[in-house]
């Protein structure tokens, strides 16, 4: 048997891989366009459901919310193949996170686009010490294992009601997902399952509002 035929098979094999793998990365990016964004600064709830205003810390946000669902719907959005969402969120008071006593959490957020949910999570405020910590999802889906804020990208900003005038309370996140979508119109929903049964007044006791909402159209061919 003559051995040396095999190098030249398993070379056959890997070039015909690299030439798959070359083909199969040429996909390009055809056109990406902005057809959605909103940081509300000019007072605008166009397209919006449930839509309301408020300032925190000198930035006007739309919220705040406990388990009510919030939406935006936009129409007229040229062809695409693709939707990139990007949601920056504020993260009020004493969320829970994984919290599994079903008194106090689990306290999840999730967004989705058109009839379909996109993305679970859960985020907790919650002092992480060395005895005592309950972890959050984020950045990963809900039940997944993180700590307290992972992946905020702002942390030092006081709570909004029930721990108002304690610091380290509201932690902003931004959230972006890539979703197949190709008709003209879409609508992106936003909304919890909090639990706070401990609470007399849950909206105060944990809550969430929308900072700012950017969407994109991009055709990948
Ligand atoms: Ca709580
Ligand atoms: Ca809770």
């Amino acid at each position: 048997m003559d051995c040396n035929k095999w190098p030249k098979v398993v070379n056959a094999l890997l070039l015909l891989t690299t030439v798959v793998s070359f083909f199969a990365c040429t996909e390009t990016l055809e056109s990406e366009k902005v057809v959605y964004t909103n940081n509300f600064s000019d007072l605008n709830l166009e397209g919006f459901e449930n839509g309301k205003l408020f300032i925190f810390q000198n930035d006007t946000v739309a919220g705040y919310y406990h388990n009510e669902e919030i939406a935006v719907n936009i129409t007229g959005l040229p062809s695409h193949n693709l939707l990139k969402i990007t949601l920056e969120i504020l993260i009020h008071d004493t969320w829970d996170g994984n919290s599994p006593d079903g008194v106090g959490g689990p306290d999840q957020w999730f967004f989705g686009v058109d009839n379909e949910e996109i993305f679970r999570t859960t985020f907790s405020n919650t002092p992480c010490e060395f005895t005592y910590c309950l972890y959050q999802s984020y950045p990963e889906t809900y039940t997944k294992t993180n700590r307290p804020k992972t992946g905020a990208i702002q942390t030092n900003m006081p709570g909004l009601c029930l721990f108002g005038a304690i610091p380290n309370y509201t932690t902003r996140y931004s959230i972006s997902k890539i979703v197949e979508h190709s008709n003209p119109s879409t609508r992106i929903y936003m909304n919890t399952d909090l639990v706070s049964k401990n609470s007399p007044d849950p909206l105060c006791d944990e809550s969430w509002s929308l900072a700012e909402v950017t969407v994109e159209a991009l055709t990948l061919k």
